[in-house]
């Protein structure tokens, strides 16, 4: 590749991955990378704080399955991008995060802003890396971005000192070898002994999770479930993989916050876990039925086994383990009629938890319950495209459980590590992906405090989206967890007031709404998605609704499981 220096080697390398975008905020350590991507394809998005800019990429990757790219300045930039990292390790998120650092020369002298960068970010990414030479720049991209989305999925770093970023290259010419990986290793003869399990099942479930959405298996997902007749239950960035609307999905795959999938995870003596890790949501295995005969399939060996003991661990990519059950399929077909009372009483679990909800759902209370917020919510946003970005406490969970996705990537949430304060962020990238899709965030209070001021960035780049506040004037998940567990809410570090952040985003140049009144919703929202600017509905809502993540918090270093 022809370079003159490792800036320009870095640039041209990104340019030529094809990657779109670049999520960064400026610094000095960067000016020679930045500069030769200012007449490039690459869009270089600028944010106000290296954690939205690292959000936004770890959206990128969660929602595209390729590498979001964040670029970093050297020291507090680096170190203020760290929880984002540390979040798209427990998300499993393609991203490459690119930092600038003090010159190899000068370390150790006390140089600006020269931090133990590798060392820090070590055990929070797949693998970490820094080039020390300019010649070689281009060729640590493209591994780096190669080893973002090959095998399990995860972040990898990159440390590019500034003089290594400014050293001219001997000849202008520096080794690039572009490698495109496109097959995953697949167990192909896992997928006859699964379908021998299944076949002698009575009640048998598929929860898929992050592994099967990244492998983009829900068309052939959707074929096995409608030829084998078995229920389907989807979660994190599975949701939508087959539509909510299909008579056979059901919906969030958390047992402890779905209460409609509680009882048929209890019952199922077959269950088949596609790209998803066995974790809290379902009490470490303990809201399994003990007696269930576990099929666990994952491209990453470590987690097979993790919490459960599993009857057949299959490691391999999920796209291609579920092409191979309908190929075997086909050649001998399942008996769906086998499984019919089964989906008969998971239905009959689903109407009596809608039955359940209906008196909160239809609540015409003022303050607002906050779930008929998110119904109401779920009705407007009722088109296929329509997307919504979840953030909060209680309130992500209402989204969790309230929000029908028909399309994968429609639903963003925060994953297992359970950081709030990306949602801003990843509605930017979303809005960049889908310019489109109707666009809502539905956020805590908060939550919304974190990165308020990406709502600056999407103003100055022209964005267009909702945000609806769940405005309980409180830290809500933690303040009910409090009183479950201690009687009372610790009000003096889990009360927020009140705050008028609509009058905030009119004074950034957005518009904004106050809604104290269910009534007030559908015409609030109307004018919200008619503003063409950011537009944020400042709901009221009950500070006392308790969600059942609050529930399961409480018992925090509580409870056991075995
Ligand atoms: C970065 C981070 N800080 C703190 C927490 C602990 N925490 C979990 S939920 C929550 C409350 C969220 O409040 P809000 O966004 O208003 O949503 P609500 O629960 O009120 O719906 C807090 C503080 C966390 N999970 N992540
Ligand atoms: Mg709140």
């Amino acid at each position: 590749m022809k370079c003159s220096t490792g800036g320009e080697a870095a640039a041209k390398a990104l340019i030529d991955l094809g990657v779109e975008y670049v999520f960064t905020l400026t610094g000095g350590h960067l000016n020679h990378i930045h500069l030769h991507l200012e007449e490039s394809p690459v869009r270089l998005i600028g944010t106000r704080h290296e954690q939205g800019a690292t959000f936004m990429a770890d959206a990128y990757g969660r929602m595209t399955g390729r590498p979001g790219v964040a670029m970093l300045t050297a020291g507090p930039g680096f170190t203020n991008a760290l929880t984002p990292i540390m979040h798209a390790l427990f998300c499993n998120t393609p991203l490459l995060v690119i930092a600038g650092a003090a010159g190899i020369e000068h370390r150790d002298k006390l140089d600006l802003q020269d931090a133990p960068q590798l060392a820090a970010v070590t055990p929070m990414v797949k693998k970490a890396f820094v080039c020390t030479q300019a010649s070689r720049v281009a060729e640590y991209v493209e591994m780096a971005y190669r080893t973002a989305y090959t095998g399990r999925p995860g972040p990898v770093f990159l440390e590019l000192p500034c003089d290594v970023l400014g050293a001219e290259i001997p000849g202008g010419e520096a080794p690039y070898f572009k490698t495109k990986v496109h097959s995953q290793p697949v167990d192909r003869e896992a997928a006859a002994r699964t379908l021998e399990l299944l076949r002698n099942a009575r009640k048998p479930l598929i929860v898929a999770g992050s592994g099967a959405g990244c492998a983009k298996a829900g068309p052939e997902l959707q074929r096995f479930i409608e030829a084998a007749g078995i229920p389907l239950y989807t979660c994190n960035m599975a949701r939508g993989i087959v539509s909510d609307e299909h008579p056979l999905c059901f919906g969030l795959a958390h047992p402890s916050r779905n209460g409609a999938a509680t009882q048929a995870y209890l019952d199922a003596d077959v269950l088949l876990v596609l790209g998803h890790r066995i974790s809290l949501v379902e009490f470490f295995g303990a809201l399994i039925n003990k007696d269930a005969a576990l099929i666990q399939v994952d491209i990453e060996g470590e987690e097979l086994g993790r919490n459960r003991q599993v009857q057949l661990p299959v490691m391999s990519d999920v796209g291609g383990f579920v092409r191979e059950l309908n190929a075997l399929a086909a050649q001998r077909p399942l008996d769906p009629a086998r499984y019919e009372p089964w989906i008969a009483f998971v239905r009959d679990e689903q109407r009596k938890y809608e039955e359940e909800r209906k008196p909160a759902v239809t609540s015409d209370a003022v303050p607002i319950n906050p779930q008929r917020l998110v119904r109401e919510l779920d009705e407007y946003l009722s088109g296929e495209d329509d997307i919504i970005i979840a953030d909060g406490g209680d309130t992500h969970t209402w989204v969790q459980v309230g929000r029908t996705v028909r399309k994968p990537y429609r639903l963003l949430d925060h994953g297992l590590f359970g950081c709030i304060g990306g949602g801003i962020c990843n509605t930017v990238t979303a809005r960049l992906l889908y310019p489109d899709s109707r666009l809502a965030l539905v956020t805590g209070d908060g939550s919304l405090g974190f990165n308020f001021m990406e709502i600056n960035t999407a103003l100055r780049y022209g964005m267009c989206f909702v945000i609806v506040v769940c405005n309980d004037a409180s830290w809500g998940m933690i303040r009910h967890s409090q009183q479950l567990r201690f009687g009372r809410p610790f009000d003096f570090v889990a009360w927020l007031g009140a705050t008028p952040y609509h009058t905030m985003v009119e004074g950034m140049g957005g518009k904004g709404f106050l809604v104290t009144r269910p009534e007030e919703l559908r015409p609030a929202l109307d004018a919200a998605f008619a503003a063409n600017t950011v537009a944020l509905v400042n709901v009221m809502t009950d500070p006392e609704v308790i969600s059942p993540a609050s529930t399961s918090l409480s018992k925090l270093g509580a409870y056991k499981t075995n």
